[in-house]
């Protein structure tokens, strides 16, 4: 009867309707996020920095890619200056701020009357730099840790053609080792236990990037970094795991990353709505809990708040002081208009 074009009719759907991918990168400045989405989508659609770093800023940048007449709507999300100040205490506050906003904007707009510009800011996928240093920070640990259990977090090992293999296995087994001391989940939100260990095995991705082609020693056009001993090259799977990331975000799991973003989605959603109707309370808690800055913050608005309502009660007094002098000012003319009022009458009768 034709049920077995049903594929067919998904598929064809699916080409008609494009994809939408929100994709984070994150990681300290200059350790080649920029230049990592470039050269995924092999084109240059993010700025790349020279040294000295640009300052500290949460960037969202909108692309619409096409390729054989697939659609692409792709939202990349760049944190420049991660971990650059001073203080890192609570610079990864600003990174979890960004996944629970766009969750919790797409509450708010989902529960609008006229939903037909709505923005869906879900982020899909978190790609969290690594600086090829050998070790990991008190940061990068904290950092994972807070962003594995809000988004679909992948750890990767940035500029890895700036370390030998073996330092560079050496690292990847390092970095797998802090993953599973601190429970800290790759991909935590996919369900699918297959698709799952697939994305895990390989983690943390050792990846590079380069936007420049070269031709290797059989004449082929190669992308890649090339030294004097050499040419690190981006595709080859032999030296980096940038392919293999790249087939995991746009050609292999793309959907299982946006069907398990929806799916944490609805659990926020439902917690967001209980929370707000039921429980309304508890959502200070929550947030002064998950958010150190909170109370600071929340104590600001409350003195802003009486510091506001100190001035319009000055402001209320004097305006009311001012009607009261102009009352007694009016009542002083009327009385002397009254006594003139009076003389003037008196001096007709006596007249009479
Ligand atoms: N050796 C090497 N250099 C890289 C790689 N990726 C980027 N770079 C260089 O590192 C510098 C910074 O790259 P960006 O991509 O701007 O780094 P970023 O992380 O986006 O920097 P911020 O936006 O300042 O945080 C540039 O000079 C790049 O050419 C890489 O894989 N290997
Ligand atoms: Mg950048």
């Amino acid at each position: 009867v034709g049920l077995a074009r049903l594929p067919h009719q998904n598929s064809a759907r699916r080409q008609r309707q494009g994809a939408h991918l929100t994709l984070m990168v994150a990681g300290q400045p200059g350790c080649g996020k920029s230049t990592f989405i470039n050269t995924l989508f092999g084109t240059p659609l993010l700025a790349i920095s020279q040294p000295p770093p640009p300052t500290s800023q949460v960037k969202l940048h909108r692309f619409d890619l096409e390729e054989n007449g697939f659609r692409l709507r792709l939202t990349a999300i760049d944190t420049p200056g991660f971990g650059a100040a001073i203080d890192n205490r609570q610079a990864w506050l600003p990174l979890v701020d960004v996944v629970e906003n766009s969750l919790r904007s797409h509450v708010f707009q989902a529960h609008q009357p006229d939903r037909s510009e709505l923005l869906d800011m879900r982020i899909h996928c978190c790609l969290y730099f690594i600086v090829p240093s050998g070790n990991l920070t008190p940061l990068d640990i904290h950092t994972l840790q807070e962003l594995s259990v809000r988004v679909n977090l992948i750890p990767v090992l940035a500029k890895c053609d700036t370390l030998s293999h073996d330092d560079m296995l050496r690292f990847k087994k390092l970095v797998r080792q802090v993953l599973r001391v601190h429970s800290i989940p790759v991909c935590g939100l996919v369900l699918d236990a297959v698709v799952l260990e697939k994305i895990a095995a390989v983690a943390p991705y050792a990846v590079m990037g380069a936007s420049s082609v070269h031709t290797d020693q059989a004449g082929r056009p190669v992308r890649g970094r090339k030294y004097k001993w050499g040419m690190a090259e981006v595709d080859n799977c032999n030296y980096c795991d940038f392919a293999a990331l790249k087939s995991i975000l746009l050609t292999d799991h793309l959907l299982d990353l946006v069907e398990a973003t929806e799916a944490h989605y609805e659990t926020i959603r439902s917690q967001c709505l209980s929370q707000r109707w039921v429980q309304a309370s508890k959502i200070d808690r929550n947030l002064s809990i998950t958010n150190p800055n909170y109370e600071s913050l929340a104590q600001k608005v409350r003195q802003g708040f009486d510091q506001h309502v100190a001035a319009e009660e000055l402001r209320f007094k004097a305006w009311k002081n001012a009607l009261l002098d102009k009352q007694e000012l009016m009542n002083q003319e009327l009385l002397a208009t009254r006594t003139l009022l009076l003389k003037v009458q008196a001096e007709v009768e006596a007249l009479q």
